[in-house]
């Protein structure tokens, strides 16, 4: 069981990084100790900055001989608490922010070797100024970083030709908790030899090791892109059209994702600039681009084919593909501000599920059964990653009703709603992790034998249960 930190190993480790790479004051500290949501909000003694992966190792040492907790940190864009102390202001905090080079770069093996501290967006940077492509894309790539990227196996919109964080890996360097460091950053396609370890980091939420630096697989940029807003009558529509598509288009669609039209009409009140490029009002939207590295395709083309041939048989009722990059980027901040208009609009209860694409349509209806019955002060925002099968089945809290009243259903809803999404067998957490927020959920439901293994897992790796306690498994 971890301990609080004594004065003695409180200076120790901050001898280890050194003046200028801590923080203790309260103000300071203060960033750091409540999650992006505001949902948890906790006490550290001490915020910990190194600069090198030898000074982290040196963090764990102290940290495993004297039994001290620590949470590590990267962009704090969390949306389970994965990243925030609890309030017995005995755990450290470790950021990673100041772990940011790029190391390596080999563009003829499109492969490059990152920190944890960088940013995505900088990451995406890297490849882009080499001619390469790293495809993970999501709303706050700007401040999330790799770290916290690869320990909550991040999605996004880029997902269903890219796969998720963990399908762009090639290798890792992880500082395991007894201080040890795993010098794992090959950058392979093949490599056969024995467990594949790193994986066991990646969606681990720093319960069993510090990633420091990954090597993470790029591809070719795109030299072709057609992005379309499409307005159709229903989910089952949008299920028809990503089959529709998948055929015509293969592995060149790169985004499939839906919107209801609740979510378009608040997101177009509440962000400066969004508009509905659309005529004719749609109950449900999708955004759809397709890429390719080859700029001869006429991808353009090809999406106004399929688009016409489903319109034909009426499974698109209005759509405009974009003509500039200017009208390609408007219709991502459509999408892409959905969950600030969201928190414009007040109060939510969040749901990321997943489901076989398949069954999505049933996830909405059903679902909406559940919000009308047992929260029935919120209106449904099932929005995003149609193509993963990968929900936000959000309920927004309808203005002008009580706050409290439609926050206390909360429990009772989310249960329900995971109830459904297991019973088809789906997820409770598709994209965003469990952290803190779904410990309870998760550890009723996962399959009892493999939770076992995550126990038996964590006490090898992690034996004083330093790393990041009450996370993940609590
Ligand atoms: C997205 O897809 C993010 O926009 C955030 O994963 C989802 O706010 C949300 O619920
Ligand atoms: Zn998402």
């Amino acid at each position: 069981m971890p301990r609080a930190p004594d004065r003695g190993t409180l200076d120790e480790l901050k001898a280890a990084v050194g003046d200028g790479s801590w923080l203790d004051s309260p103000g300071d500290v203060a960033p750091y100790v409540v999650d992006f949501r505001r949902l948890y909000r906790g006490a550290t003694p001490l915020v910990l900055e190194p600069r090198e992966v030898a000074q982290v190792s040196a963090i764990l040492k102290v940290c495993h001989r004297d039994e001290v907790a620590v949470v590590p940190v990267g962009g704090n864009t969390g949306y389970c608490g994965g990243a925030t102390p609890d309030d017995s202001n005995s755990q450290i905090v470790l950021s990673l922010r100041r772990l940011r080079q790029v190391r390596h770069l080999d563009a003829a093996n499109y492969s490059m070797i990152v920190e944890a501290g960088c940013t995505l967006a900088e990451a995406q940077r890297a490849a882009d100024a080499a001619d390469r492509l790293f495809p993970l894309s999501l709303g706050s790539e700007g401040t999330a970083q790799i770290g916290g990227n690869l320990s909550t196996n991040a999605g996004g919109t880029a997902v269903l030709r890219y796969g998720m964080m963990r399908d762009l890996v090639f290798g890792l360097e992880v500082v395991l908790a007894d201080g040890r460091v795993m010098s794992g950053l090959k950058s392979l396609r093949k490599d056969n030899t024995g467990y594949d370890v790193k994986s066991l980091f990646i969606g681990a939420e720093g319960t069993l090791g510090i990633i420091t630096a990954a090597s993470l697989k790029l591809f070719p940029r795109p030299a072709d892109t057609a992005t379309a807003l499409v307005g159709i009558d229903s989910p089952q529509h949008a299920l028809d059209l990503l089959a529709r598509m998948r055929t015509a288009a293969g592995d060149q669609i790169t985004t499939f994702e839906l919107l209801p039209r609740r979510a378009v009409e608040l997101t177009v009140k509440h962000i400066a600039g969004v508009a509905n490029p659309l005529d004719q009002g749609a109950d449900w939207y999708l955004l759809i681009e397709f890429t390719s590295p080859n700029s001869q395709q006429d991808l353009a083309t090809l999406m106004l084919d399929q688009l016409q041939r489903a319109a034909a048989d009426g499974a698109v009722k209005d759509a405009m593909i974009a003509a500039s990059i200017a009208q390609s980027q408007a219709m991502w901040k459509l999408r892409e501000s959905v969950p600030e208009a969201q928190r414009h609009h007040g109060a939510s209860l969040k749901h990321d599920v997943s489901v076989p694409v398949s069954s999505i349509p049933r996830l909405i209806t059903e679902g909406a059964a559940l919000v009308a019955r047992l929260a029935p002060e919120g209106d449904v925002f099932s929005y995003g990653h149609m193509g993963d099968g990968n929900l936000h089945f959000n309920v927004a809290q309808r203005p002008g009703t009580d706050t409290a009243a439609f926050l206390g259903r909360g429990k009772l809803l989310e249960h329900a709603m995971f109830d459904l999404v297991d019973g088809m067998g789906g997820s409770i957490s598709a994209e965003h992790g469990i952290g803190r927020l779904k410990t309870k959920e998760f550890a009723e439901r996962a399959d009892p034998v493999e939770l076992s293994l995550m126990r038996d897992l964590k006490r090898t790796l992690d034996p004083r249960g330093i790393l990041n306690p009450g996370k993940v498994l609590a």
